[in-house]
């Protein structure tokens, strides 16, 4: 077994950063360690933070790790920086409102920049959680801003996704801008200690009871270029036969209420997630689409290798109109499959 690894699985917390950061930088050394950790990952929760730039995402993920830790449960945080114009400040902000558990040994609290990763955030996401996985910590929470296909995709490596909306700020349509609602499990409606809570609660009851069809199609007609995630999302709901329904909790993030019910609702939707037949199933589907888009990058960059100018020529002749894409990929693959091996 790969030294750090073995440190990993040991806890210790420098070769915890070590690993983190290896995989974070998708160093080369960073896939026989992934190897060597995987068959001890499968335990930790997994939570997914996200919501709008301000909504409160990162003061209430400082509540709920304060919950856990009362629980005597270890935390590993992900903090994904967002490289959304409007959330300048907020690699600051995260490291402020997260500060009170930077000195306890108990909660481990990882940055990462979205900014120059190769469309690789969601594997990089996924991947770090496993090093915290193994390294036996019980709840990995994961704080993304919800704008962007990347930081959306992100949530899928959650069990549970917790959308953090705040009243008076629009944040309903900018959710259904972004295709969050339909990635939320849980649904916080922080900051009710100002005015339109309830409205908000009302709001985002009325959407789920649309139900995600409607969020599809007002999506679209609103000319949104994100209903693709809508869509893929009815095509799983359309699989599983009880449906889960979100539970929608007010809180105060700031003044620590509602944090205990929003606990309870995060909790029973792990439960469902662990325990009934659609549930497992969801996970299940995430191991799959990871095992195929693993092997669809494999292919690729294996054919690349293999064929190297060939694709560019190809490229060129099709764009010649010399011969058609679907006769030239066909070339391709059988040249592929025939190709020496090295
Ligand atoms: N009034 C009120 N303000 C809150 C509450 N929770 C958080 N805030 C404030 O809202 C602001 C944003 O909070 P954050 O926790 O940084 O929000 P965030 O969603 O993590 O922000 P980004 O990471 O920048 O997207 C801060 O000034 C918080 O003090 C609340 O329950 N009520
Ligand atoms: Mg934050």
């Amino acid at each position: 077994m790969h030294e750090i690894a073995s440190r990993v699985l040991a806890k210790d917390p420098r070769a915890i950063a070590r690993a983190l950061r290896l995989v974070d930088d998708r160093l080369a050394d960073c896939v026989p360690v992934l190897k060597d950790l995987f068959p001890s990952t499968g335990k930790a929760f997994v939570l997914g933070v996200t919501g709008n730039p301000g909504a409160g995402k990162s003061t209430l993920s400082d509540r709920i790790i304060q919950n856990f830790r009362a629980q005597g449960k270890t935390v590993g945080v992900i903090a994904v920086d967002p490289t959304s114009p409007f959330s300048g400040g907020a690699i600051l902000g995260d490291r402020i409102r997260m500060q009170r558990h930077a000195t306890d040994p108990g909660v481990f609290i990882r940055s990462v920049a979205t900014r120059g990763h190769l469309g690789g955030l969601s594997r990089s996401a996924r991947d770090m959680v496993r090093v915290f996985d193994a390294a036996g910590v019980d709840l990995v929470l994961v704080e993304t801003v919800g704008v962007g296909q990347d930081e959306i995709e992100i949530t899928r490596t959650a069990h549970t996704t917790l959308v953090v909306m705040a009243p008076g700020m629009g944040d309903e349509v900018q959710a259904i801008k972004a295709g969050i609602m339909e990635c939320a499990d849980v649904f916080a409606v922080n900051k009710a200690d100002r005015d339109g809570a309830d409205s908000a609660v009302r709001d985002i009851e009325l959407m789920i009871a649309l139900g995600s069809e409607s969020m599809v199609a007002m999506s679209k007609i609103r000319g949104h270029r994100t209903h693709t995630a809508a869509d893929a999302h009815v095509r799983v709901e359309q699989r599983a036969t009880a449906r889960w329904i979100p539970p929608i909790v007010k809180c105060v993030a700031l003044r620590n209420e509602g944090v205990a019910e929003l606990c309870k609702a995060i909790d029973r939707h792990h439960v469902w997630g662990a325990e009934t037949e659609e549930g497992r199933a969801r996970r299940r589907g995430r191991l799959a689409d990871e095992v195929r888009e693993t092997l669809r990058e494999a292919l690729i960059d294996a054919a690349s290798r293999a064929l190297g100018e060939r694709i560019e020529e190809t490229v060129r002749a099709v764009d010649a109109r010399e011969v058609d894409p679907y006769t030239a990929t066909e070339q391709l693959i059988e040249a592929f499959r025939t190709a020496p091996r090295g």
